[in-house]
């Protein structure tokens, strides 16, 4: 398995722990094209082969690209945001686009907005409740090609989103709301079902919650999302479309400033950014 580094110092191919630079102009210039892997792996037979990246800092696979989200994806997802808009009249909603043939599909950042590694994402001043959601997501080509496949957090404000489904932008697109990296696992054909999403959230040195899915669970093929994305819409440079959530934390909980969210999904490897103080 063929993963893709962006770092302060360029670009690293990566294929069991051995690590290669790849030459490119720029990360556009990689998204750009369609034969990716092939591109990535060729690179490794002609480049000194590096133990690890030590010293350098990993930026998001995220440049100038917008970040698209699909949501209600999972029987998790629907059923608290049933709970969590009831008396908002919110709760056919997220039963219809569940079981719609149409997704939901919204913008979540421009490249500018997103968090990379080890960054700090937000929770808005104006909400009391949220959460991350930890979602697989796409790198997608141009031509609608999946490029390959990463990790994001769809950061969200529960009382705004259920207080009113319109409400929806707010709740979901506001600074340090979406974080995606480690690196991209240059695959273009389906994930194994039984592929593991998990998350840790921690609090003064303790698990203050950890949940689990696995990809079984989504109910839409990737490949239907991403035929949706592209109906009427282009993307030049390539585009990153997150998938959904199906671990969605107990009502009661919430994060807070300093909690430190880690997200691990299988052959991908692991993104973890802390709660900024304000
Ligand atoms: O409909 C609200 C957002 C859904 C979402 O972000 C998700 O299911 O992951
Ligand atoms: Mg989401």
């Amino acid at each position: 398995m063929v993963r893709l580094y962006r770092t302060t110092d360029g670009f690293f191919g990566e294929e069991r722990n051995r690590f290669w630079r790849v030459e490119a102009a720029s990360w556009e210039d990689l998204l750009g094209d369609a034969d990716l892997h092939n591109r990535v792996s060729a690179e490794s037979q002609r480049a000194e082969l590096l133990e690890s990246l030590d010293g350098m800092t990993l930026l998001s696979p995220v440049s100038t690209q917008e970040v698209w989200a699909a949501g209600v994806t999972y029987f998790r997802s629907r059923s608290a945001r049933i709970e969590e808009s009831k008396d908002a009249g919110g709760g056919t909603f997220y039963d219809r686009v569940y079981a719609a043939d149409r997704p939901e599909l919204f913008f979540k950042a421009s490249g500018r907005r997103v968090v990379g590694p080890l960054g700090e994402v937000r929770i808005r001043r104006d909400a009391r409740w949220s959460v991350p959601e930890p979602e697989l997501t796409l790198a997608i080509h141009s031509s609608g090609k999946i490029l390959g496949y990463t990790i994001g957090n769809d950061m969200s404000s529960r009382d705004i989103e259920g207080e009113n489904p319109l409400y929806l932008p707010q709740a979901k697109v506001y600074d340090g709301s979406c974080a995606i990296g480690p690196c991209l696992l240059l695959e273009s054909g389906n994930l194994p079902k039984e592929t593991a999403i998990g998350i840790k959230i921690e609090r003064n040195g303790a698990h203050a919650y950890v949940g689990q899915t696995t990809l079984k669970e989504l109910k839409r093929p990737v490949a239907e999302l991403v035929s949706y994305l592209f109906r009427e819409n282009s993307f030049p440079e390539g585009v990153f479309l997150m998938t959904g959530t199906g671990i969605v934390p107990h009502d009661d909980f919430t994060l807070v400033a300093g909690d430190r969210i880690v997200i691990t999904i299988d052959n991908i490897g692991t993104l973890e950014n802390q709660v900024a103080s304000s």
